[in-house]
Parts: C-alpha cells; sequence; structure tokens
C-alpha cells in the first residue's frame, strides 16, 4: 500500500473519530449489574425498575440492556412522570417472561406498561405472556381474572418497537393508547387459533403509527383499530391464524373520535376468520370512518375477505334502534385477490340511517372453490372501477 497524504488523513480522522465517539459513548444499564438473574424463576422486577430510574435520571441518551437469557417479571410500571431522558433505548437479546400463575398479572390491564414516556425504543427481544393457562381457565368457562396486555404504550410520544416478538399473551399482545408517531417494525406476534381475545396490536387515539415487516399470527384480530385513530400506515403484513385487520367494533358510544387516514398496502391473509372489516356498532354515535385504503392485498382461504357491517349487536342486546350512527366514507380496495372460505367474499352491510358512500372496488378477483365468488351490499353506495377486474361482480 502507498502511503499518501490522503491515507494520513484518513487515519488521523479515523484515529480522531474513534477517540472522541468512545467518549460520547452513552450510559448502559445492564439489568444483571442491576440484579437480575437470567434463570426464569428468580423475580428480576427491582432490577428492571432500577434501570428505568437509573436512565431517566439522566438526560443523555441511555441504554437499557437485557443479555440472553430468560427473566422472570410481574407488572413493571415504566412511568414517564418522573423521567428527565427523553431517549432510552431497551436492547434486548433475552426473553422477559411472565410469572408462570397467571393470576399475578392476570387483573392488571397491562404487564409491561409505558405511561407517559417520550423517545423510548425497543430492540429485539422476546416477551411471554404465559397466556396458556388463562385461556384453559376462559375456555372451560370457568371465572377467571379478565388477562393482562403483555406491552402497553399510553399517552407516548416518539416511540419505536423493531424486531420484537410477542408470544402468548394473556389478552392483547400489543397496546397503542393515546399516542403519537410509533413506529412498530419487524415485528413477530404468536399465539395458538384458539386463544381468546390475543389481539396482535391494538391502536386507538393514536396518530402517525406505522407498522411494517410484520408476522402476526394469533386467536383474534392480527389489528385491531379502534376509536380516534388516524394517519395509520400499515405494510407489508402477514396475518394468520386470526380474525384479519378489523376497524373496530365502533359506535359503542354516543360521542366518540373517528377513525381516519389507514392505509393497508402489501398483505397476505392465510385461513383467517376475515381479511379486511370495518365493524361498527348497531347504536346511535357520531363516530366515523374515512379515507381508508386497502391495496395489493392476497387472501388465502379467507372466511369473510371483505366486509363491513354496521349491524353488529351480539344477542341483540344493547342496541335500542338498531342502526349504527357511524358514518363510513371513502374506504378503497384496490388490487385484493385470491380465495375465499365462504361464497359471500364481499360483504357491505351498511347503516340504514347513514349509508356507506365512497366505496371503490378496482382489480378485485376473489373466488370461492374455484369459481368467482359473489358479493352482497345494502345500503351501500359507491362504484366498482370500470377498467379493471371485479370478480365477484360488484353489488355497489
Ligand atoms: C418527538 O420527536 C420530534 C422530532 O424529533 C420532536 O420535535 C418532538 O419534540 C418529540 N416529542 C417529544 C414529546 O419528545
Ligand atoms: C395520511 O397518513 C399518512 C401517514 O400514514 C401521512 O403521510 C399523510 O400525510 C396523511 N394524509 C393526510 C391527508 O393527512
Ligand atoms: C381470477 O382469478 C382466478 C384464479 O387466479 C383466475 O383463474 C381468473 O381468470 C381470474 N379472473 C379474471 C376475470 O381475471
Ligand atoms: C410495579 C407497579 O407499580 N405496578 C403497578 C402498575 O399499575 C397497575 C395498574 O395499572 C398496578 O396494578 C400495578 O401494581
Amino acid at each position: 500500500m502507498v502511503i499518501t497524504k490522503t491515507t494520513i488523513q484518513l487515519l488521523i480522522f479515523t484515529f480522531f473519530f474513534y477517540i472522541t465517539s468512545s467518549f460520547a459513548d452513552n450510559p448502559t444499564y445492564n439489568v444483571e449489574t442491576l440484579g437480575a438473574t437470567s434463570d426464569g424463576d428468580t423475580d428480576c422486577t427491582k432490577a428492571f425498575s432500577s434501570a428505568w430510574a437509573a436512565a431517566c435520571a439522566t438526560t443523555e441518551p441511555a441504554t437499557i440492556y437485557v443479555p440472553s437469557g430468560r427473566f422472570l417479571i410481574e407488572n413493571v410500571n415504566f412511568s414517564g412522570k418522573l423521567c428527565k431522558n427523553k431517549a432510552i433505548t431497551f436492547r434486548i437479546d433475552g426473553t422477559l417472561v411472565a410469572p408462570s400463575d397467571y393470576n399475578v398479572i392476570g387483573s392488571s390491564d397491562t404487564w409491561l406498561k409505558f405511561d407517559r414516556v417520550a423517545g423510548v425504543s425497543i430492540y429485539g427481544g422476546m416477551i411471554d405472556g404465559r397466556g396458556t393457562d388463562l385461556w384453559a381457565c376462559k375456555n372451560s368457562g370457568k371465572s377467571c381474572p379478565k388477562g393482562a396486555t403483555s406491552l402497553a404504550f399510553y399517552n407516548s410520544n416518539n416511540i419505536t418497537i423493531n424486531g420484537l416478538y410477542s408470544l402468548n399473551s394473556q389478552m392483547f399482545h400489543i397496546n397503542i393508547d393515546n399516542c403519537h408517531n410509533v413506529n412498530l417494525l419487524n415485528m413477530k406476534i404468536s399465539a395458538p387459533a384458539n386463544s381468546p381475545n390475543t389481539d396482535g396490536i391494538h391502536v386507538q387515539q393514536s396518530s402517525e403509527v406505522v407498522l411494517m415487516n410484520s408476522h402476526i399470527g394469533t386467536g383474534d384480530d392480527c389489528v385491531s383499530i379502534g376509536p380516534g385513530a388516524s394517519n395509520l400506515w400499515i405494510e407489508n403484513l402477514a396475518c394468520g391464524p386470526g380474525h384479519g385487520i378489523s376497524i373496530g367494533s365502533l359506535g359503542w358510544s354516543l360521542e366518540e373520535a373517528g377513525v381516519q387516514n389507514v392505509t393497508v398496502k402489501t398483505a397476505t391473509f392465510t385461513g383467517t376468520q376475515n381479511g379486511l372489516r370495518l365493524k361498527t356498532w348497531a347504536r346511535p354515535s357520531n363516530g366515523f370512518v374515512k379515507d381508508v385504503v386497502f391495496q395489493h392485498v392476497v387472501m388465502v382461504n379467507v372466511r369473510y375477505p371483505i366486509i363491513i357491517d354496521q349491524n353488529y349487536c351480539p344477542d341483540h342486546k344493547n342496541c335500542p334502534s338498531q342502526e349504527s350512527g357511524v358514518r363510513v366514507s371513502d374506504i378503497k380496495y384496490e388490487d385484493i385477490h385470491g380465495t375465499s372460505a365462504t361464497k359471500v367474499a364481499v360483504k357491505f352491510d351498511c347503516s340504514k340511517t347513514y349509508p356507506c358512500n365512497g366505496i371503490t372496488l378496482t382489480e378485485v378477483n376473489l373466488t370461492f372453490k374455484d369459481k368467482p365468488a359473489t358479493s352482497s351490499c345494502a345500503n351501500a353506495g359507491g362504484m366498482a372501477d370500470g377498467t379493471g377486474v371485479v370478480q365477484p361482480t360488484s353489488c355497489l
């Protein structure tokens, strides 16, 4: 190698870069150093709370490190109330495991709870809610605790979760409630098809939420979208088993925030109960759903691939007028194809008082047993785009 002036400059630069970057190393709090034991049996809750308190005491970006191994944790509240830090990263190589007795966390809303935090990131790791015994209790008809959501962010901003694996939550896996700017990337979520109420990701009262490159197989909705969700972007999702993506149930309350600007782009549903569902209670409400785009979706043997159900009223209880007040408008379905497990692959059952409007179907091709499926409409307005295939034939 010829030593040129440039090489020397480069070496000097590299040297100084190395020195400055090592001085700039941010504090790292290793939960093992703080007393956690990775045997899966010793309660490590205190060590995690201490790590959080230490990271919160500084204003410098800080890392909480969880080495490989299994760390037993009871309920933790990672609260932003006394937290000075706006850049805390969890780097997780190991697994956080819930107590084996479901009663320990089963009556609290959340197992791993973040409240009023800003700038929290979680990279890697696995959380194991150990829900199996609780589901068995629920499925046996005995009285059991409701179950805890595994991981939730409430009232928080600027959150990133990348590469987390959630296994066997008691109730929902992940809940995003009243948050702004949330990125959920490369997620894996898994629970058996018959596990009750194990929604994958629930989003409500939140804006600028992105879910990308994720695989969700669970016992309830892969993604459920509640009141007040806006600017939600879902891309590259594999869903199944599960109940699909559901906007709703909405419209339980008279006064309710609407859902708007939701995009689902590139998704595959395999053997799921629903594909793309919008569901509202048949009750008076001032809620609404508008500006939704479903694009590039593959259905593989899905029971109800495309469905709007505004007459949701299980057991015909609590629905005085039997009509939904939720206004549904501007819902686009583009390039949706594959197979339906029932004959009616497209069903729009809208409110009599507030018919759906602005539904559009473009390049839709869904088959049932190798034949064109059928569609059914009630109080649904919109159009099928004449330039592409629309099969089943639109009833709009
Ligand atoms: C969130 O991030 C944005 C952009 O980096 C920043 O301007 C804003 O202050 C952050 N919000 C909070 C609550 O930290
Ligand atoms: C809709 O949401 C996306 C993010 O998902 C955002 O980029 C876009 O600006 C929003 N559109 C409107 C009209 O607010
Ligand atoms: C719809 O898809 C099926 C199965 O892939 C295919 O055989 C059929 O030709 C398609 N229909 C139209 C009208 O393109
Ligand atoms: C460790 C801790 O403070 N846990 C509490 C977190 O909040 C729930 C209620 O939301 C309480 O039940 C826990 O005791």
